[in-house]
């Protein structure tokens, strides 16, 4: 197999599979829309009474062979329904998070990788992997999908133990304890050399988070110690190093599209005892870089929790490398990028729809944001090192999607 599998397909062939015309979205002023909307959880019960039940979620938006619905050991639940596209792969949409006792909200309309640029360090080749990733999924052996069960060969979906969801001290007592699970839906592509494990952990505290695992093996290009490492069993050429800019897309609906709100938060002061937050809110389409402490979040303030606090999500992306290329790859600029939903905005770079732009970078161009869709992009540098040959060991990247006052408080 040679590195030609990394064929961008022309527009033209593309465009016969892309989705219907966009449906336009009414202008909102978010400040003005209604209070009296369906709360994401029903107020406290007052002490003694039981906890109000689940209500029922609304009728399965997808087929059984394509839904996932799986309610974890600590009684969270979440629903989703997949596809396999032809030209992103994987994508999950409508996806609800019912907390524990609590009423389901939904929190993504759609979500996929948008891109994996892959710059090698001497300037050249430079991969968009992404452009017909649906093609290259492999089917998974029942060994591929640990304790799981697949679906229609390349698409598992598994539950993981992730560790301690607490362990609070007792004092005079025994201490209190929980272990925490995930749902794990994921498919693999063998992209050139690399085998790519694209995947969603769906955590019981409402977290998510959205990973890929580059594995399989190297692509074997070779160049001089400058920008590469020499590998192998008495190898004594430099494999090159190159950077894996993985892009997704997510479209996100707290309780449907209409209010749905970007804020960026700050915390100023650097060498002073105090620290003050900062709100940014995107108004407009907007270009976003990573700092320390900065997150954004996406937030409806016509859904409320039980304390009326506004039901949000949180985006962290501080594990990237920030790859910024030349000036022909713009899109490398900026780690977040806000944009108004757009039904041919699909791919952060070599978009596929000839009426739409054909990088993210271009998507921001002003408008007013009615329904917000988030591109995060995260970079991982890959300097080859022996134990790299062979298979390749996974390396992954990633970002983590939080709940942020969809609970009064701890659901679990
Ligand atoms: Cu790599």
């Amino acid at each position: 197999m040679t590195v030609s599998l990394r064929l961008i397909l022309s527009c033209a062939m593309l465009a016969g599979v892309l989705g219907p015309a966009q449906t336009a979205s009414a202008a909102q002023d978010p400040l003005a829309m209604p209070a009296a909307r369906i709360p994401a959880v029903p107020a406290q019960a007052p002490q003694g009474t039981a906890v109000a039940p689940a209500v029922r979620a609304p009728a399965a938006p997808c087929s059984a062979p394509y839904r996932i619905d799986r309610t974890l050991p600590n009684g969270a639940r979440w629903q989703l329904c997949w596809e396999m596209r032809t030209i992103e792969g994987l994508t999950l949409n409508k996806v609800v998070y019912t907390p524990k006792g609590n009423r389901p909200v939904s929190v993504l309309r759609s979500t996929a990788l948008a891109q994996i640029h892959v710059p090698y360090d001497s300037g050249t080749p430079r991969y968009h992997d992404i452009g017909a990733l649906g093609q290259s999924a492999i089917p998974l052996l029942a060994a591929d999908c640990p304790g799981g069960e697949r679906r229609e060969q390349s698409v598992c979906v598994t539950t993981r133990p992730r560790g301690h969801a607490y362990l609070k001290s007792g004092y005079e007592e025994p201490s209190v304890s929980a272990q925490g699970h995930d749902l794990v839906v994921f498919a693999a592509f063998q992209v050139g050399w690399y085998t790519y494990l694209v995947e969603w952990a769906f955590s019981d505290d409402g977290a998510i988070t959205p990973r890929v695992g580059a594995t399989g093996s190297l692509a074997g290009s070779t160049t001089t110690a400058g920008h590469g490492w020499p590998i192998g069993v008495g190898g004594r050429a430099f494999e090159e190093s190159h950077s894996h800019n993985v892009f997704w897309r997510l479209d996100f609906d707290i309780q449907g599209k209409a209010g749905d709100v970007v804020e960026q938060y700050d915390f100023s002061g650097t060498r002073t005892a105090k620290r003050k937050l900062k709100r940014t809110t995107f108004t407009k389409e907007a270009k976003a870089l990573n700092r320390r402490t900065r997150w954004w979040r996406v937030v409806d303030r016509g859904v409320r929790n039980a304390d009326g606090h506004p039901v949000s999500w949180e985006l962290n992306n501080s594990d990237s490398s920030q790859y910024r290329g030349p000036a022909g790859e713009a899109f490398t600029r900026a780690d977040v990028y806000v944009t108004d939903y757009r039904s041919c905005e699909r791919l952060a770079t070599v978009n596929p729809a000839p009426r739409c732009a054909g990088s993210v970078d271009r998507y921001v161009n002003g408008e007013r944001i009615t329904d917000p869709v988030l591109w995060v992009n995260v970079g991982y540098h890959h300097v080859p090192r022996d134990e790299d040959a062979d298979p390749m060991p996974t390396h992954w990247q990633g970002f983590r999607i939080t709940p942020r006052d969809v609970t009064a408080k701890n659901p679990h």
